[in-house]
């Protein structure tokens, strides 16, 4: 079965790439041609999730998933949740790990989650999934691997961030192997149907 991942973000495309079962063949935008920006107008991620898939289908009429994401921070009143790609307004992890950082300065509160939201549309019905993940803020930067805020995101029951796990570890907990697993089940029973 092949399914189009609509999204301009490589690290996500890489990441899926490595979780998601051998039976689905993914195809990126990048490999279906799609280089056009899609704005996300949506106030949640169920909204903005389900318009980058919706953007597709209308171009393509085929099975296709999306994934809205992002960082949820306690202290500063869930910010920055759906805005978490554009926090700093320039595009860089590195500016919006320095913008979380500076706003959490002096809090104690460093409780926040990583949340993933798909899309899937399947032969034009719309299907969510949601994966959640717990965890801390660290006062500095560790580790280099991942992306995003990877590096101050320490998860609940791990004295390391993500940034500083291997790819398999953070596939094995993420919000985004949890929403990945959740579509696979949906799909699997659905062929036993
Ligand atoms: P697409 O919309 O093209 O999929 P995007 O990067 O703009 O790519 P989102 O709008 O869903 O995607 O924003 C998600 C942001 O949340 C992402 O850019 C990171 O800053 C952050 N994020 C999401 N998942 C993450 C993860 O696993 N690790 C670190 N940061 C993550």
């Amino acid at each position: 079965m092949e399914l189009i991942f609509a999204t301009h973000n490589n690290n996500k495309v890489k990441e899926v790439a490595q979780i998601l079962p051998s039976y689905l063949s993914m195809k990126s935008l990048t490999d279906i041609g799609f280089f056009d920006e899609i704005e996300e107008t949506g106030k949640t991620f169920e909204e903005n999730a389900l318009l980058k898939a919706k953007t597709i289908f209308e171009k393509t009429g085929k099975n296709i998933f999306a994934d809205d994401s992002g960082l949820v921070i306690d202290a500063l009143n869930g910010a920055p949740g759906v805005y978490s790609a554009r926090y700093a307004g320039t595009g860089k992890d590195e500016d919006n790990i320095a913008k979380a950082l500076k706003e959490l300065d002096g809090k104690t509160n460093r409780k926040a989650y990583f949340i993933s939201i798909f899309c899937l549309i399947l032969n034009g019905k719309e299907y969510f999934f949601e994966g959640r993940i717990d965890g801390t803020i660290s006062t500095e930067i560790l580790g280099e691997n991942g992306f995003g805020y990877d590096p101050i995101f320490i998860p609940d029951g791990f004295s390391k961030s993500f940034a500083q796990m291997s790819a398999e570890e953070k596939n094995a907990i993420s919000h985004r192997a949890k929403a990945v697993e959740k579509l696979n089940n949906f799909l699997i029973n659905l062929n036993k149907n």
